[in-house]
């Protein structure tokens, strides 16, 4: 069987309809009504990008029959809940890629929203994989190589985000240096991109005075930075602060992640901090708007 990737080949209508279940004349009057936008190839055929069938796919309430012609892993009938966390929580532990993938995928095309899926679901794991690394159930290779599984996938479903728009709003974001946390900020580049900004993560361990170069670089509306380990209070503060200054007052920091105890928040100034995606969500609704 022909499989293909998000990004990586268009296709046809007949495998369209075949990967939903439905006749093709019903997926070709879908497109006509502009409900899944459609290219043709220079001999007239109609083309459909995966990504956008994803899209309809969601927005739709639907479900594929038959994912795995569109690339993606095979249903695993997972909803969210504690069976779930712990089902994938297991999965991450004794480095089960594909079911992780499958897992992670299901929920997705199952219409959970993407935050829900961040913060009940994987971080939630991913707490449990601390509980067992910190009781010494586990090594630091499982918890390693699971951070390797969640990071490909994310980047994965990454791919089946929409594309934004040439005016949506920009957001950049990072980890600051000292700080190799990569989920939680990888999480906030695809929240910000699944409500249609144009989100760009500039990776983990950054010094704060480069993020200043690149605000003048993006020019964005909306600066994340997840902070899950400081290493140095003190200097932390102090870049943070210069940071601080030289950003416009028109661009919205947003600063989430565990290291930001009630404490270190009282000492920084910022537009708003989020204890979890869900929470970002919200706010990027609202920075987004101007
Ligand atoms: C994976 C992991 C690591 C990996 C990370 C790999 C990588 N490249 O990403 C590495 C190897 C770096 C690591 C190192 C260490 N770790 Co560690 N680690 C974890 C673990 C298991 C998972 C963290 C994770 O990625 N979770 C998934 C993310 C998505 O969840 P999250 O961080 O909670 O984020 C959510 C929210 O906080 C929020 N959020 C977070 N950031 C942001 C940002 C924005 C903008 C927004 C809107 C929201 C938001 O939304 C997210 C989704 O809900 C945790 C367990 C735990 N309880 O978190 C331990 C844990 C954090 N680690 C711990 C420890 C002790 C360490 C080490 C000190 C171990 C050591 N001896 O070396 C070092 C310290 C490193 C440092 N510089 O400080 C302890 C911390 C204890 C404490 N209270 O301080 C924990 C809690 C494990 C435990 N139970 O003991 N670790």
């Amino acid at each position: 069987m022909e499989t293909l990737s998000a990004g990586s080949a268009t296709v046809s209508p007949k495998q369209v309809a075949k990967a939903i279940g439905v006749s093709e004349s019903s997926l070709k009057r879908w497109c006509d009504r502009g409900l899944i936008p459609m290219s043709r190839t220079e001999g007239g055929h109609r083309r459909l990008n995966p990504a956008d069938v994803v899209a309809f796919i969601r927005n739709s309430d639907r479900q594929l029959a038959e994912p795995e012609i569109l690339g993606l892993p095979a249903s695993s009938r997972c909803t969210i809940g504690s069976k779930t966390v712990d089902q994938l929580a297991r999965a991450f532990i004794e480095g089960k890629d594909e079911l992780c993938r499958r897992m992670i995928f299901d929920l997705y095309l199952g219409n959970e929203p993407l935050d829900r899926i961040f913060d009940d679901v994987i971080a939630r794991s991913f707490y449990e994989i601390g509980v067992q690394w910190h009781d010494g159930r586990l090594d630091i290779f499982q918890e390693r190589r699971a951070t390797e599984i969640c990071e490909s996938i994310l980047l994965e479903l990454r791919a089946f985000l929409p594309v934004p728009a040439t005016d949506a709003p920009c957001a950049i974001g990072a980890t600051p240096e000292g700080d190799d946390y990569r989920l939680a900020n990888r999480m906030a580049e695809l929240t910000l991109r699944d409500l249609g900004w144009n989100a760009i993560s500039l990776g983990v361990s950054l010094p704060l005075t480069t993020i200043q170069e690149a605000l003048k670089k993006y020019r964005p509306q909306l600066l994340w930075l997840s902070i899950s380990a400081i290493d140095d209070e003190q200097k932390f503060f102090r870049d943070y602060r210069s940071l601080r200054e030289s950003v416009d007052s028109g661009v919205a920091i947003v600063i989430g992640g565990k290291a930001l105890t009630k404490r270190i928040r009282d000492e920084l100034r910022y537009t708003a901090y989020c204890a979890h995606m869900h929470d970002m969500q919200l706010c990027a609704r609202e920075y987004g708007k101007n």
